[in-house]
């Protein structure tokens, strides 16, 4: 009876405990998800989309591993797209950086992009990103961009995004969204292939030291 008496107070005590863990995503997803097999991310050290899902599997607190992939070179990748990145997580497969962004932040109890303005920004990134590959890839495989009329519509969607980019507003220090890591992961690869300057676009030259001095963008740089 005396000890009945003497351990409900700490049994309560460790329900409270508990219970304020599991309000924390991070811990929850920690929790929750220690028996379950690692993610497994398939990509190159390279790609900006790769990058973005990097950063979300970094922030997660989440198991994962990445493995890494030159798409160009693989004979049988294992993805429809032929392109990189695709996640297996268990019996799901995602086979672009969209979703598996979106299922690791909300595995992780985090949100993704909620906001309209955001999304459009987000879409306009990719645009921005899916041009300017393909240009880089043409011209690898010897193609004149300046010959083509695809290639020089190409490029100027390249240059009006950037302008259309450019006029958003900037996210305060430690307030990144997913918007924003599209745009900078995007940006910091046109400057890392020299695919296209920023001079000029102050916000974007903002963004990207603002994101100089966020963690997961900085540990996700791509290889020297
Ligand atoms: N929409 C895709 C785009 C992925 C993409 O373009 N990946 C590039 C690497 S950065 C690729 O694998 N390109 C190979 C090719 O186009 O042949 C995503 O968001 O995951």
């Amino acid at each position: 009876m005396t000890n009945k008496r003497a351990v409900r107070p700490v049994f309560y005590l460790l329900r409270i405990v508990l219970f304020v863990i599991m309000q924390i995503p991070a811990s929850r997803a920690w929790i929750c998800n220690r028996n379950q097999r690692a993610m497994k991310l398939f990509g190159s050290f390279t790609s900006p989309f790769v990058r973005h899902c990097r950063i979300a599997l970094m922030q997660s607190g989440l198991d994962w591993e990445m493995a890494e992939l030159d798409i160009h070179t693989s004979k049988d990748p294992g993805t429809p797209t032929l392109r990189v990145p695709f996640l297996e997580d268990g019996a799901l497969t995602l086979t672009d950086s969209t979703p598996i962004v979106k299922h690791v932040r909300e595995k992780a109890g985090q949100e993704f992009i909620t906001d309209v303005k955001d999304l459009d920004r987000y879409c306009l990134a990719n645009t921005l990103l899916d041009s300017a590959i393909n240009l880089f890839l043409l011209e690898r495989s010897g193609l004149d961009l300046n010959e083509n009329v695809y290639t020089r519509r190409q490029q100027k969607r390249v240059d009006l995004i950037l302008h259309e980019l450019n006029s958003a507003p900037i996210p305060a220090v430690g307030a990144f969204g997913d918007a924003d890591y599209r745009v900078a992961v995007g940006v910091a690869w046109g400057q890392f292939r020299n695919r296209f300057s920023i001079e000029g676009h102050s916000n974007l030259v903002r963004l990207l030291e603002l994101a100089g001095e966020d963690a997961a963008f900085v540990a996700t740089a791509p290889p020297a």
